[in-house]
């Protein structure tokens, strides 16, 4: 008897606290859109939306979710309108020409990969929740400096492919479907770059099939935040964002993308019969050791991949695994189920307290990708939450807690 309410009390630990509190009427939950963007076919929306809405206070978050809509409110399938990314982040704001940006905790080189929330095709069916007593922890007073505002940036980066001839190659942007020689900032695109951010940034078009009559229509990201009021129970995480492609390097000054410094986010994925790779299964394998500056336990972590990823896995130093996170591939044909596309990645949610990194510990990265075929513009990020304090033991739960949840699940 006792061993049954142990055993269930352990597997429906976090929905059991989630409904406790949902009861308990605790847990705020609001969804938001954000302004609208037009697309037409091939196009691309690349903007910054600043001071969107937000949930204010001193809070903890504990969700964030979204996805593109149409004017209506359905979503829109990533076959229409594919999310490559979208990104939010702080900021503290005196006067609008007066911003002071905020980033996670780390790692890479200035507002590199800074945003607290985020990430792209897969949005819809990866889980973001973050189990009691832990949240990011937001709108702390103490922390905003002396007269500014916090708010929140959002970056949206959205490929339409509604009647383009090469649906994968507009996704992995393809330079020459973008028929770009200048990057967004006018520089030359450097012949051997095949495809990336560079050449799908924002007013540049993927090329349509001759003929296809589609017209321009408003999409919009509706968001959902979930949240409680911050008090002295609550344990705050710290984020981390890790790159397969940081070099490790930190050239003085540099916040930038170079070759030489910091994290590129994207990498070339080579044909294995172009590389006479065909023996190893054609898997294309990237590794990276990286020094995390500050320890803690893994509350959640999540890889970000893209079209041809097969997994990611993070190492402790002494080889451990601290998370695999795999690709979800959709087979259908509605929105969060696409056929061929990464519609989620697996987390993984420790027992709180059972996996440990510690200050200057080397972890290693490893991104996977099929490699039948090449592949431009992928990335292999794998996202971190760490709590500082250890966390009580699961079983230390107030018994009234239990009982409600062996009657309610
Ligand atoms: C703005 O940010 C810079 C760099 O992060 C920091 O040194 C400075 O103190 C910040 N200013 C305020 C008012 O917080
Ligand atoms: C590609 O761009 C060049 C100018 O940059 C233009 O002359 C050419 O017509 C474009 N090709 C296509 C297929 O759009
Ligand atoms: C991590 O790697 C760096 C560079 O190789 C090395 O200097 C450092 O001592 C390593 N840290 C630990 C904890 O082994
Ligand atoms: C790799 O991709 C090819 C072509 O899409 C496919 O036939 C093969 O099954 C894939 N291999 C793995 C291990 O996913
Ligand atoms: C039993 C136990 O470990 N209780 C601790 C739970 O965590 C709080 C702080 O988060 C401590 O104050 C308790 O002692």
């Amino acid at each position: 008897m006792v061993l049954l309410l142990l055993l269930s009390t352990l597997a429906f630990d976090v929905s059991c606290t989630q409904a406790f509190l949902e009861n308990g009427n605790k847990i705020k939950s609001r969804t938001f859109r954000s302004p609208e963007f037009m697309l037409g076919p091939g196009s691309v929306e690349s903007n910054v939306y600043y001071d969107i809405d937000f949930p204010r206070g001193h809070i903890a978050l504990k969700s964030f979710n979204a996805e593109v809509v149409d004017q209506a409110g359905n979503p829109v399938p990533l076959y229409e309108t594919y999310f490559h990314h979208w990104l939010v982040g702080k900021y503290y704001e005196r006067r609008p020409s007066d911003r002071n940006f905020s980033r996670n905790s780390g790692l890479c080189q200035g507002q590199i990969l800074g945003q607290y929330f985020g990430l792209g095709s897969e949005t819809r069916k990866t889980a973001t929740h973050i189990p009691d007593p832990f949240g990011v922890e937001i709108g702390n007073p103490a922390e905003i400096p002396e007269g500014y505002q916090e708010k929140w940036y959002l970056v949206v980066h959205a490929i339409e492919t509604r009647g383009v001839e090469d649906r994968l190659g507009c996704i992995e942007c393809r330079c020459d479907l973008y028929n770009v020689t200048n990057d967004e900032d006018g520089n030359p695109i450097k012949p051997d770059y095949k495809g990336g951010l560079q050449c799908c940034y924002g007013q540049t078009r993927c090329k349509v099939s001759q003929g296809f009559q589609g017209g321009k229509r408003s999409l919009s990201l509706r968001y959902t935040a979930k949240w409680i009021d911050w008090d002295s129970s609550a344990i705050p995480v710290e984020i981390f964002m890790l790159d397969v492609t940081d070099t490790g390097k930190r050239l003085h000054g540099l916040t930038g993308i170079s070759p030489e410094n910091g994290c590129q986010v994207e990498y070339e994925v080579e044909s294995c019969s172009s590389t006479n790779a065909a023996g190893n299964g054609c898997v294309d394998i990237k590794r990276n050791s990286l020094t995390m500056p500050t320890g803690g336990y893994v509350i959640y972590a999540v890889a970000h991949q893209h079209v041809g990823g097969t997994g990611s896995t993070l190492y402790g130093q002494d080889g451990n695994i601290i998370c695999t996170s795999k690709p979800i591939y959709g087979n259908g044909n509605e929105a969060g189920n696409e056929d061929g596309y990464i519609v989620g990645m697996s987390t993984c949610y420790p027992e709180p307290g059972s996996v440990k990194i510690t200050a200057g510990e080397n972890l290693t990265l490893e991104s996977n990708y099929n490699s039948t075929n090449k592949h431009t513009g992928v990335m292999g990020l794998f996202y971190i939450y760490i709590a500082k304090q250890a966390p009580n033991m699961t079983f230390s739960h107030p018994p009234v807690q239990a009982s409600f949840c062996s009657i309610f699940s």
